[in-house]
């Protein structure tokens, strides 16, 4: 038997053993991410398996490209189209770059759906949002205000530059700077989601900005790696690092003091309430506005004339809870 023959009849037996075997009737629902190696796009397959598990006739297809870009997505796009899977739930890289190729699946019958990163209306038949944008803006600001009485400097450290929920999410920050007096906010940077840019960037904040008192990472990625960056220039204490976490990720750093506290909503629930929607609508469930679609164990998703709603609202984690956390997601 040639090795990659063999290979095949391993897996193939892996996942029959596992009683993960697809069948051919099964809807086939692809889950894009941003980028692979990210945990939290693995804690929202990990939901996608389980709503699966519990419909009963889904394949959960889990992709995406090595970065994060919207090239890396269409390539996946249009191979999924090639694949003639049911279902595309994607979370994007950008939100207009990727309607031509979302357009084409629409076109052959797939249903799309975005979840935590939007597409245009135009490029989706609904989108998911995590949270309220409005609230997450608003979060992320005061995570960062709450620790410093005195107000002083503050710096975003985003993902990538034309991150849907990013972008909104640092809007929705900025609107409500007012509110918090003193604080100031003096630089926006990209690290792409990539650890080893986010590092870079956040050392680039502490030499550009010597009074810098707090970095806000609206990115798991970029909040880790700031957070090392911090440890790692001996700022623990002077700079607090802040913004949307996995508990999993930085109990080293709440631990460490690196960040007092950050915010997150769960994203397995986020994963599993994707894969719901795009399975019911996938099976015809209406997607105009006021339309209000079942996911499962989350509830219902009401869609407002944009046709997005929104999962639940983000939670803070800090030195008091993060133990209990830590080894959910
Ligand atoms: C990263 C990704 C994702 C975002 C989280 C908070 O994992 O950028 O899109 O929702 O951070």
């Amino acid at each position: 038997m040639g090795v990659m023959k063999k290979l095949m009849t391993t897996i193939a037996a892996a996942a029959a053993f596992a009683g993960s075997a697809a069948h051919a009737e099964d809807v086939r629902i692809a889950l894009v991410v941003k980028a692979l190696g990210i945990g939290f796009f693995e804690a929202a397959a990990k939901g996608a398996e389980e709503a699966a598990a519990e419909l009963g006739d889904v394949e959960i297809i889990y992709t995406g490209p090595t970065d994060t870009t919207a090239e890396g997505q269409i390539e996946v796009i249009n191979s999924l189209i090639a694949q003639g899977v049911d279902a595309i739930a994607i979370s994007a890289n950008d939100p207009d770059a990727l309607v031509p190729a979302l357009k084409k699946a629409m076109d052959r019958g797939i249903t799309v759906i975005s979840w935590d990163s939007g597409v245009a209306p135009e490029g989706r038949q609904m989108h998911l949002n995590p949270s309220s944008t409005e609230l997450i803006g608003n979060t992320i600001i005061k995570l960062a205000a709450d620790h410093m009485p005195e107000g002083g400097d503050v710096a975003i450290l985003s993902a990538s530059a034309t991150a849907t929920n990013q972008n909104a999410w640092i809007e929705a920050a900025k609107e409500v700077l007012p509110n918090y007096p003193g604080v100031n906010l003096v630089a926006t940077v990209y690290g792409d989601d990539l650890s080893d840019k986010s590092y870079r960037e956040a050392q680039g904040l502490m030499a550009s900005y010597p009074d810098l008192k707090a970095i806000i990472a609206p990115t798991t990625v970029g909040i880790l790696a700031a957070s090392q960056a911090v440890t790692d220039a001996g700022k623990i204490g002077e700079i607090n690092v802040t913004g949307l976490g996995l508990p999993s990720e930085m109990a080293g750093a709440v631990e460490s003091g690196a960040t007092i506290s950050f915010a997150i909503w769960n994203p397995i629930d986020l994963g599993y309430a994707a894969t719901t929607l795009a399975y019911n609508i996938h099976k015809g469930a209406a997607t105009d506005a006021g339309s209000e679609i079942p996911m499962g164990r989350m509830g219902t998703a009401t869609l407002d004339d944009t046709g997005a709603a929104a999962m639940s609202d983000p939670f803070t984690y800090d030195a008091s809870n993060i133990e209990q956390f830590k080894s959910i997601f």
